[in-house]
């Protein structure tokens, strides 16, 4: 059964880890990766005082997650390389950029034949198991066992794609995701080896749409982000561009229907087409579907009634409420599985050894400059929450300001395991970091490059392809189709609304990381940093 929703598992056992008999003799660590879709640190309560930008909440939706970092370690400064979802699983998985690894877009799948930290796991004698969303087209590489989504695979009634063929659920996927994973840890993995499980939600993906936690947030509203009405003023053509607006109905950005779960158009009082879309591709039954509209219908009613007298702010505004409020439910939803998995894993003795890796395939914008979605060099989308938890090897409460990547997590997981790092990839180790050492050559700036722009025609959220640089400081991109720069002082501009590029005051800062840019860029093999 699962636990209501807010609850967290209970405090990590002490001294009673599962420590090899034999003297002196440690047993290599279960590791667990947790590589939840969308999963933005602003939504992550034990981030709230880090963060200097963007949504702050006035509680915490993610009590499990909190008590990860509590006992373990929390990064503050850790970004993708490239922030989409396909390119970003595949740079965990090769520990190599996109350009590299051949995923630049979510339009290509992975290379069967590229070498991935689970393959030299299994070599390396771990049992491996890849549960959840896999989104990365071919068949995956790797695993002793795999129970994976379709594509982005639905909210509801999901169907896993199995090595030996399709399965059907009934029942909201982020709790059947778990289920999958806590059947493969209890009964089918081999007990002799250590074990590697890749856990990935489906949730907080769009469409938002919640299971147990429907009715959370009835009957109050959240906080607003300080840049909700920002007009990009400060910003270059790439940001007047885009497609990921809140308040802007229709086209490619936020629907009525499916995303917003206003069935009928507030103006026309006609069925919206995206509200039929979201109960065929969920396959919702009659009880599910009943469950919920009921559950949004007394504030429907009162959009219905007060729309055409409502302002364009105090539209945007009620759109925001319903659309924060269901990105928090699914993920109190995803919070409360992570502490149903914690829980399962202290009960067997395994939490001690098990480093459990808790992340965000990238970020998301949480109405910060009155967005939704990601792929933006900006602090919102480029940041992944990163948490890693393991008793043995990281003191409690442990904070890392160092600039790290998701490029790191396949040679970390390696290191973990005593495994060699193949030179191909282009990760650094963060085992260090974990056990509380500050090397002094680590990196100084990251590498970002953003590959799926409008000129493919992918009908979402058209994004300028852009590379950059972010420092500890300051970030510098390039929109390269438009010959366009931005330059951010995020330490005077923390919520990255007035561009610096050109200011005479900071042409120095500008030219060194250009510099740093062209370094990284023959640091990393880019051949064509324009493609
Ligand atoms: C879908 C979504 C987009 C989302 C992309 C990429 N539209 O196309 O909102 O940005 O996926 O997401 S939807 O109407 O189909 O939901 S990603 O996580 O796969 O990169
Ligand atoms: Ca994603």
């Amino acid at each position: 059964g699962q636990l209501s929703v807010g609850q967290s598992y209970s405090a990590a056992a002490s001294g009673t880890g599962s420590r090899s008999s034999d003297a002196g003799e440690e047993s290599p660590p279960n590791i667990i990766v947790m590589y939840s879709d969308d999963h933005t640190a602003q939504s992550i309560g034990a981030y709230r005082e880090a963060l200097n930008y963007g949504l702050k909440l006035d509680h915490t939706p993610t009590p499990n997650i909190d008590r990860m970092a509590e006992e373990g370690m929390r990064f503050d400064n850790a970004f993708v390389t490239n922030s989409i979802c396909k390119p970003s699983r595949a740079v965990l998985l090769t520990g190599q950029h996109s350009h590299l690894n051949g995923v630049i877009t979510n339009l290509q799948s992975i290379d069967v034949d590229l070498e991935t930290f689970p393959q030299l796991l299994q070599q390396a004698g771990y049992q491996t198991a890849m549960i959840g969303k896999w989104h990365l087209g071919t068949e995956p590489q790797g695993f002793d066992y795999y129970e994976v989504l379709h594509g982005q695979g639905p909210y509801y009634n999901p169907t896993m794609r199995t090595p030996e063929g399709d399965k059907d659920y009934q029942g909201h996927t982020t709790g059947i995701i778990t289920d999958i994973a806590l059947r493969w840890l209890r009964m089918e993995r081999d007990r002799d080896e250590p074990f590697m499980m890749i856990y990935n939600h489906k949730a907080p993906h769009r469409e938002w749409l919640p299971g147990p936690s429907l009715n959370d947030y009835q009957k109050r509203d959240l906080p607003e982000p300080p840049s909700l009405f920002y007009d990009y003023s400060g910003l270059t053509t790439a940001a007047h561009e885009q497609d990921m607006e809140i308040g802007e109905v229709g086209g490619s950005d936020m629907r009525w229907g499916r995303d917003l779960k206003v069935p009928l158009h507030p103006e026309t009082g006609e069925v919206n087409e995206s509200w039929n879309n979201l109960v065929k591709g969920n396959s919702l039954t009659d009880a599910q579907l009943e469950r919920i509209k009921e559950a949004y219908a007394e504030d429907n009613e009162y959009l219905y009634e007060n729309y055409a007298q409502m302002t364009d702010k105090e539209r945007l505004r009620w759109r925001y409420q319903r659309y924060v409020k269901d990105y928090l439910r699914v993920i109190r939803e995803v919070d409360n599985e992570v502490g149903r998995m914690m829980d399962y894993l202290k009960r067997e003795n395994l939490l001690d050894n098990t480093v459990v890796i808790y992340a965000g395939d990238q970020g998301f914008f949480l109405g910060e400059n009155g967005w939704f979605d990601k792929r933006w060099i900006y602090e919102e989308s480029m940041r992944m929450p990163l948490i890693v938890h393991w008793p043995e090897g990281i003191a409690p409460e442990s904070v890392n300001k160092q600039l790290v990547q998701n490029l790191d997590l396949a040679p970390t997981i390696l290191d973990l395991a005593g495994a060699e790092i193949p030179g191909q990839m282009q990760g650094r180790s963060l085992v260090p970091l974990l056990k509380g050492e500050e090397p002094a050559d680590w990196r100084d700036a990251v590498y970002y490059h953003y590959y799926e722009g409008p000129e493919l025609e992918r009908g979402w959220h058209d994004v300028a392809k852009h590379y950059g640089v972010r420092t500890d400081r300051y970030t510098l991109a390039h929109f390269y189709t438009h010959d366009e720069w931005e330059l951010f002082d995020l330490q005077e501009d923390p919520e990255q609304l007035q561009s610096v590029y050109g200011d005479p005051e900071y042409a120095e800062v500008q030219e060194e990381l250009k510099q740093k840019i062209r370094e990284l860029q023959q640091k990393y093999d880019v051949e064509n940093p324009e493609r």
